[in-house]
């Protein structure tokens, strides 16, 4: 297929002002009639044809303004249907269509999820309910009505307000939902089925009542109270912080158990992956507990930021997705630990983001070309996105950042938007040049930031030397300096910061880097301070730097920015990391770094306080971020082996305070997902998976007692998880024990999927696909392809990257079987292979012929056809 480019964007020829779409629902064939309110854009050209999307449907009638249109009227293909001689004027087309929910193993569109009928529109799935003019700059207001079986379909919902319910004849009744606010057809939602629901209410800052219901399968209801009380945590912060108020009289939450992705934030109606809503203490974990809170937040707050003011084309999808993770960040930061989130933000995005940016996928945060859409719903759109945002408010200053916030709610409310409009807001509150900034929208790749200092103590001044360079990535050779907003301390010897002073000037604590070369140099400084850079990781930069084991030991102790604080232990942890591998592929052993063990064992200090923060400091970078700073010839055996190394020094040197802090940390009392009581938990677990490195039997031991043992599900997921990384009889004791207890729980089953398919064990492969054979697997239900296959390809280095091949070989099976009945989960399947091109030769060969044996298929989808070419090419 053609591909889409930005540059080719151009406005609708026409627009539809208003929708009325009547579904009868049946399983096999629901009827859709969409009366449609047109007319030409006075934007557009005259006599233009009027071309709509269409996708999966069968046309039953069409009439304009009432009048039956014959067949040769219209042209018809798979994708769309054309008017060529429409009306000149505004004019009403009704359509009717039946689609097949049953037969809709895409998930998207109007599909059925265990019995209950659900959409998922974004971003293409609307003209797989009706044909329409499918983007996001054509918006409508929309009055749904659903008809359906009384009897299985008790609950018919739909976006915006309910304005009537009543019987239709025949064991069938209806309802009528109106939608006031005008909205792109991707954020239609419609679900009906037989769910339970929780039901509470939230006043708002003007004292408008909204009532708020999450629907769940029924049996399930007590496990809907977090997601609800996140509901409201979210309103009241959006409020309070963005002054954004709720503009309908209710928000409903349906939970869903098979769903492409993570929710979806249909106006009034948002659609869940019920792993993102369903919790209580015996079945979920302190991370569910956290991911629910957060996804709840980002949906909702994507009802201004996405919703009130949407995307004008898919190109921008960064100024809802980024911005919107943005705001919760930071709403998680002010509910939670504003440290631990940064520091858990930053490891994800370079684990995944800078992986995707060092790769073949290497994309900018706004793509200017795409082949499918559904592939740019990618962490360089969402995390890069974010970090975007954040950079933009750290160089303007909170006041003006709020300020351009307010400007952009107001100006561009019920707009579809690019991210010029939504920049130029910020540009005129701060009156800041925005320019060179915009680059990070449209530059890919990850900028690498080179600091050399020097101290001259007779002038007494400190200079940096900063240089930048962005590495070519697919279709960009040579890259532009960007604006990199370098946040620093300069750190005296007590740990306090000396003041800055540049040009005889007092200059601020962040300095932004525009050009190539950036000398900086600071004055009046009395003794030779340890620089703290990049604090609280100010931009998305690569830092390398002259700072030696000495400076980031002390900034390890004094710096008083956590995050540098953190960073610096990471560092030098790292670099030893490095050398490990270099030095066992070389046949050496590594040679141990007694300061390290030293700072780690600090975390475990009964003075401590900040758990959440400890458990951060005590764990080791993974080993993708090691593979990440090796960056080519790649072997991830050693790379294994190297951390495993490591990991049983360092439960040698700090045996006893690892004891202690794990008794210490024993839970005591109640359950409760509270951050407090989870950091206690984490940094509980943090010292078992060391007591337990190498398979101590002493470790093993504890493992397995806590897993016995365990009054929660954190501790036991967690015990099980630390059980599962040592091939003992413990191990395969407590798996059969989860499967016994929890066999007829699907995402408990996932936990047990992905703590079985992570396992870096030789016979890992060999049981991922036993397990694929279990009835408690299903190859059509997104979540048990991804905790099973997906934490096999993407969760299990060594196991994935074999170096027999078979792991490649594997996924490229299960990818050509599932991309029959859903490309999208296929195509995301195979960003596993992102970083292929870093790996050593053997294992690179091997990547390479299972991606062209995909290549060559006889029939592929865009989806997965769009990733296989790109990881090639
Ligand atoms: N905006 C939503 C994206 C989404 C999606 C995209 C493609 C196919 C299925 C999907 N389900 C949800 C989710 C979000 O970022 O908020
Ligand atoms: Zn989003």
């Amino acid at each position: 297929p053609r591909p889409v480019r930005l540059a080719e964007y151009r406005p609708s020829d026409f627009l539809i002002d208003a929708v009325h779409l009547d579904v009868s629902l049946d399983p096999e064939a629901t009827r859709v009639t969409a009366r449609l309110a047109i007319r030409p854009n006075p934007l557009g050209p005259e006599n233009a044809a009027l071309k709509l999307d269409g996708e999966d449907l069968n046309l039953v009638s069409a009439e304009i303004d009432g009048a039956p249109l014959r067949v040769d009227d219209l042209d018809v293909t798979p994708s769309s249907l054309t008017l060529p001689n429409p009306p000149r004027g505004p004019f009403e087309l009704t359509l009717t269509t039946l689609v097949d929910p049953s037969a809709n193993t895409r998930l998207m569109g109007l599909y059925r999820s265990n019995g209950a009928y659900c959409t998922q529109c974004e971003a293409e799935g609307f003209r797989r309910i009706t044909y329409f003019l499918d983007r996001p700059d054509v918006l409508a207001v929309y009055t749904t009505r659903i008809e359906g079986p009384e009897a299985e379909t008790p609950i018919l919902l739909s976006n915006g307000n309910l304005v009537e319910t009543g019987p239709a004849g025949d064991g069938r009744h209806f309802a009528v939902w109106h939608d006031p606010h005008p909205k792109p057809s991707y954020l239609f939602a419609l679900v009906a089925g037989d769910l339970g629901v929780v039901e509470d209410a939230f006043v708002t800052m003007s004292g408008r009542r909204v009532a708020l219901k999450v629907f769940v399968e029924h049996g399930k209801e007590d496990r809907a109270h977090h997601a609800m009380e996140s509901i409201k945590a979210s309103m009241r912060w959006d409020e309070e912080t963005f002054g954004r108020e709720y503009d309908l009289d209710v928000f409903m939450v349906v939970a869903v158990s098979y769903f492409n992705m993570g929710a979806m934030e249909n106006k009034g109606l948002n659609v869940f992956n019920d792993k993102y809503v369903l919790a209580s203490p015996e079945t979920a974990t302190d991370g569910d507990y956290a991911n629910i809170e957060a996804i709840i937040a980002h949906e909702y707050f994507h009802n201004w930021t996405g919703n009130r003011i949407t995307c004008r084309d898919w190109f921008q999808l960064c100024l809802k997705e980024g911005l919107t993770v943005f705001r919760d960040q930071e709403f998680t930061s002010d509910m939670r630990s504003r440290p631990v989130k940064r520091i858990s933000d930053v490891r994800g995005l370079r684990s995944v983001q800078f992986a995707e940016d060092a790769g073949p996928l290497a994309h900018p945060v706004r793509p200017q070309i795409y082949h499918e859409i559904n592939n740019f719903y990618t962490p360089t759109v969402y995390e890069k996105g974010a970090e975007v945002i954040r950079m933009l408010k750290t160089l303007i200053g909170p006041e003006a950042f709020r300020a351009g916030m307010d400007l952009y709610f107001d100006r561009h409310d019920g707009q579809a938007c690019t991210i010029e409009q939504f920049i130029a807001c910020f540009a005129e509150v701060s009156g800041h040049d925005m320019s060179q900034f915009l680059r990070w929208y449209d530059q890919a790749g990850t900028p690498e930031v080179d600091i050399r200092t020097a101290y001259d103590p007779d002038r007494k001044t400190f200079t940096i030397d900063a240089t930048q360079k962005t590495p070519p990535t697919p279709g960009q050779q040579f890259k532009q300096a960007m604006v990199i907003p370098l946040a620093l301390g300069l750190v005296d010897e007590d740990g306090s910061d000396i003041p800055l002073v540049v040009g005889g000037a007092h200059a601020g604590p962040v300095i932004a880097l525009t050009a190539e070369n950036t000398r900086i140099v600071f004055e009046n400084v009395e003794r030779r301070p340890v620089p703290s850079l990049f604090r609280n990781f100010s931009a998305p930069v690569k830092l390398r730097s002259d700072q030696t084991v000495e400076d980031l030991l002390f900034l390890a102790r004094k710096d008083s920015d956590p995050f540098n604080r953190w960073q610096a232990v990471q560092t030098v942890a790292l670099r030893g990391l490095v050398a490990g591998v270099a030095a066992l592929r070389e046949g050496r052993e590594p040679t141990e770094e007694p300061r390290l063990a030293e700072a780690i064992g600090r975390a475990f200090d009964p003075a401590e306080t900040d758990c959440a923060y400890a458990a951060q400091i005590a764990a080791l970078p993974s080993e993708g971020d090691v593979a990440r700073e090796i960056g080519e010839d790649v072997d991830p055996d050693a790379i294994h082996s190297a951390r495993s190394y490591l990991k049983a020094s360092l439960r040698q040197r700090l045996a006893e305070p690892l004891a202690a802090a794990f008794d210490r940390l024993a839970e005591r009392g109640p359950y409760s997902p509270d951050a407090a009581a989870a950091g206690r938990r984490a940094l509980k677990i943090a010292a078992l998976d060391l007591l337990a490195a190498g398979g101590e039997r002493s470790g093993v031991e504890r493992a397995f007692d806590l897993y016995k043992t365990a009054s929660n599900m954190t501790d036991r997921v967690m015990a099980l998880q630390v059980l599962s990384l040592h091939a003992t009889a413990e191990r395969e004791e407590a798996l059969e024990d989860f499967a016994q207890r929890y066999g007829t729980d699907p995402l408990l089953i996932d936990k047990w999927f992905l703590i079985q398919a992570s396992a870096p064990l030789p016979d890992t492969l060999d049981r991922v696909q036993s397990l694929m054979a279990s009835p408690l697997f299903d190859m059509k239900n997104p979540n048990r392809v991804r905790s099973l296959i997906g934490a096999f390809a993407s969760g299990n280095p060594t196991q994935f990257n074999k170096a027999d091949g078979r792991g490649y070989g594997f996924l490229a099976d299960v990818v050509t079987e599932l991309d029959a009945t859903n490309p999208q989960v296929a195509a995301r399947l195979l960003g596993a292979f992102r970083t292929w091109r870093s790996l050593e030769p053997q294992r690179r060969r091997l990547a390479e012929s299972a991606l062209q044996r995909l290549a060559a298929l006889p029939r592929l989808s865009a989806d997965v056809g769009d990733i296989v070419r790109r990881a090639l090419a």
